[in-house]
């Protein structure tokens, strides 16, 4: 694709001009050692209560987006307001099952991304529907991409963002911040690929934080 001048149209565009910092949210070696199985006990448990945090504050930028959305989405992003309810119950049986605590603090790093999603929140709707599918798209793409010959019980894990079902999901968030973006402002579509990139970070800073965890109880 020839680069253009102005922001990106589309979810495609913008994972075609900024490859490497996609590559950098959806690989890490937590999910190499996860495959491997080598990952270590404190580290996979860090994940899992920040992820937990992270994924409570999801909730809440995902009913944010239904409160903006156009009526046309309302199918999908209750579908997925359903699934996140699942997704909770998950997270909490499978932290009480692992013997974990969650009277700990968000970590610094998760506290960004909490923070993040409040400001995506009260931006335009463009905006927040991109932010909305690269956040899901990159755990697609992260547990998916390495899912195959995963290790037990990571495997089973990883089902849950990288099945097909997980990625069908995604692909209709693409279409509804395509839509959103073909009637964007500039400006907007400016917001869009700045929320883009942030995302890009974050997962990045996500995986790194969990993989150099040292103690966790
Ligand atoms: C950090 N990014 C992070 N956690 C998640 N659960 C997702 C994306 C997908 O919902």
């Amino acid at each position: 694709m020839a680069a253009q001048a102005g922001p990106a149209s589309t979810c495609a565009e913008l994972l075609a001009r900024h490859p490497g910092a996609w590559a950098s949210a959806v690989t890490h070696p937590f999910l190499q050692e996860c495959k491997a199985g080598t990952i270590g006990e404190n580290q996979f448990d860090a994940w899992l209560v920040q992820d937990y945090f992270f994924a409570r504050a999801f909730t809440r930028f995902h009913a944010h987006a239904l409160a903006k959305a156009p009526y046309e989405s309302f199918d999908l992003l209750l579908a997925g307001l359903g699934a996140m309810k699942d997704e909770l119950l998950w997270f909490q049986d499978l932290i009480k099952q692992r013997g974990l605590h969650l009277d700990c603090p968000a970590h610094p790093v998760t506290q960004r991304y909490l923070t993040f999603m409040e400001g995506a929140s009260k931006q335009p709707y463009a905006a927040h529907a991109v932010a909305f599918w690269a956040i899901e798209r990159a755990y697609n793409g992260a547990w998916g991409s390495h899912m195959e010959g995963m290790a037990q019980p990571y495997r089973t894990y990883a089902e849950r963002w990288g099945s097909a079902g997980f990625g069908e999901y995604c692909r209709g968030l693409e279409r509804q911040a395509d839509a959103a973006l073909q009637a964007a402002s500039e400006q907007e579509r400016r917001q869009a690929e700045a929320l883009f990139l942030e995302v890009c970070d974050l997962e990045r800073e996500f995986w790194q934080m969990a993989y150099t965890a040292t103690t966790f109880e």
